[in-house]
């Protein structure tokens, strides 16, 4: 991690994008004030919005010839946010998927089944490119397409599964109980539980690994949980710098405590980013062992996704953890929350078998009620990618978890 690269990244940013030497004038910084880390605390924030406002090419801080790939996050509502690389932005990017993989436990020669969404996901492509580069076969599945995908993993033996963790799930559905060659899966792009990981590796026979990153920052790739540290991510703090920061102040928290990560990028030439507020909720922790970067533990939810039922706070992982904790209860589930009668309802749509203590434990461990529906096996729709389980219809607003 070096001071001047930060120096260097915040120039380029500053002289290059309008927006962003705009928002810097006006907090009355300029890259010249940033003496320590510490210093980066003065500079403002990038936001969502930023790409949506500076749609398309606002961000780049290349001309737009110099871009060799461009990549976009679909979000809920409005524009895409559209994210470009250079031929060196994607020769680092490869370099660091390739790292998140051999800190994985993958090795040149592994054969690699890729079931991200190819296209302008960053998911599929990411993954390819890191697999590539480390000296791995890919193959391109992609998402969709079930039995073919599982023919395909009976039939070319791969050791290795890329894909979000709900995904995962379909394809152990489909695989009812067969044994495959799989011995690691890399699952992410979605928050899940460690109920949940569990639940892959059990379902999978496989380690699942989680893999964290995001499009405005660069694509999967950012942070990788390794084999021997479960539970933690390293970030590789030698391409983007991270901070957590108090979600509704926005001041810097210390390392330890939980907060919204906020990254700035150390050395990207086309987007270059500089304090990204993620929404994604986590804490950070000092180095440990050989590996000199701070590790983050695995992402709590986002801010955007807590819901308030009631007065009651409550993160969707909280209620996937209950969920998990049942052995009748299956990890297929969906969150509604109604309004009826001036009342918040939250409903729990569970597949299972026979009667449940979940509303009961809902109450005992949150405070909270719910009304829970157990369904058959097959009864909820599966997710090709990123899974929606949590539907908010108040005041008509319909939330998509991830
Ligand atoms: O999801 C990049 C990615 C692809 C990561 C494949 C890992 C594997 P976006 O589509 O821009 O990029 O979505 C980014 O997804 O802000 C988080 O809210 C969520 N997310 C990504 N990885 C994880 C994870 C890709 N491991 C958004 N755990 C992020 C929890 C995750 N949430």
């Amino acid at each position: 991690m070096s001071l001047d690269a930060l120096r260097r990244q915040v120039a380029h940013a500053y002289e290059n994008t309008a927006h962003y030497r705009a928002k810097c004038d006006a907090a009355g910084v300029s890259p010249d004030d940033l003496k320590t880390w510490k210093d980066l605390s003065r500079f403002p924030f990038t936001l969502k919005g930023d790409f949506r406002e500076h749609y398309p090419w606002g961000m780049c801080a290349v001309p737009r010839e110099k871009l060799a790939r461009v990549h976009a996050s679909s979000g809920t509502t409005g524009k895409p946010t559209i994210v470009g690389y250079t031929a060196a932005d994607l020769d680092h990017w490869n370099m660091l998927m390739a790292r998140c993989l051999r800190t994985a436990g993958v090795r040149p020669g592994d054969l690699l089944h890729n079931a991200y969404g190819y296209g302008l996901f960053t998911g599929g492509l990411g993954f390819h490119g890191g697999a590539e580069k480390l000296g791995c076969a890919v193959v391109p599945a992609s998402g969709g397409q079930t039995e073919r995908q599982i023919q395909l993993i009976l039939d070319l033996r791969p050791r290795v599964l890329c894909c979000t963790p709900s995904y995962a799930l379909v394809l152990a559905e489909a695989l009812a109980g067969r044994s495959t060659s799989l011995e690691i899966a890399l699952c992410g792009a979605e928050p899940w539980s460690a109920q949940m990981q569990q639940e892959v590796e059990q379902r999978l026979g496989v380690m699942a690994l989680d893999v964290y990153g995001l499009s405005e920052v660069l694509g999967p790739g950012v942070a990788v949980e390794r084999p021997d540290a479960r539970g933690y991510l390293t970030v590789w703090e030698d391409a983007f710098f991270p901070e957590i920061v108090d979600p509704d102040t926005g001041l810097p928290l210390p390392d330890g405590e939980d907060g919204e990560l906020v990254f700035t990028s150390l050395s990207k030439e086309a987007v270059p980013v500089i304090r990204y507020r993620t929404g994604d909720l986590s804490r950070l922790h000092p180095p440990t062992g050989a590996v000199p970067y701070r590790r983050m533990e695995r992402i709590k939810g986002r801010s955007d996704d807590m819901l308030i039922v009631r007065g009651v706070n409550i993160f969707p992982r909280q209620i996937e953890e209950l969920i998990l904790e049942e052995p009748a209860l299956s990890p297929h589930y969906r969150i509604d929350v109604t309004r009826e009668d001036k009342r918040d309802v939250l409903t729990v749509t569970v597949e299972g078998s026979g009667a449940c203590g979940l509303g009961d434990r809902m109450k005992s461990r949150y405070g909270l009620s719910a009304v829970v529906v157990v369904v058959e096996a097959g009864h909820l729709p599966r997710s090709e990618g990123k899974a929606r389980r949590v539907f908010d219809h108040r005041n008509g607003h319909r939330k998509g978890q991830a």
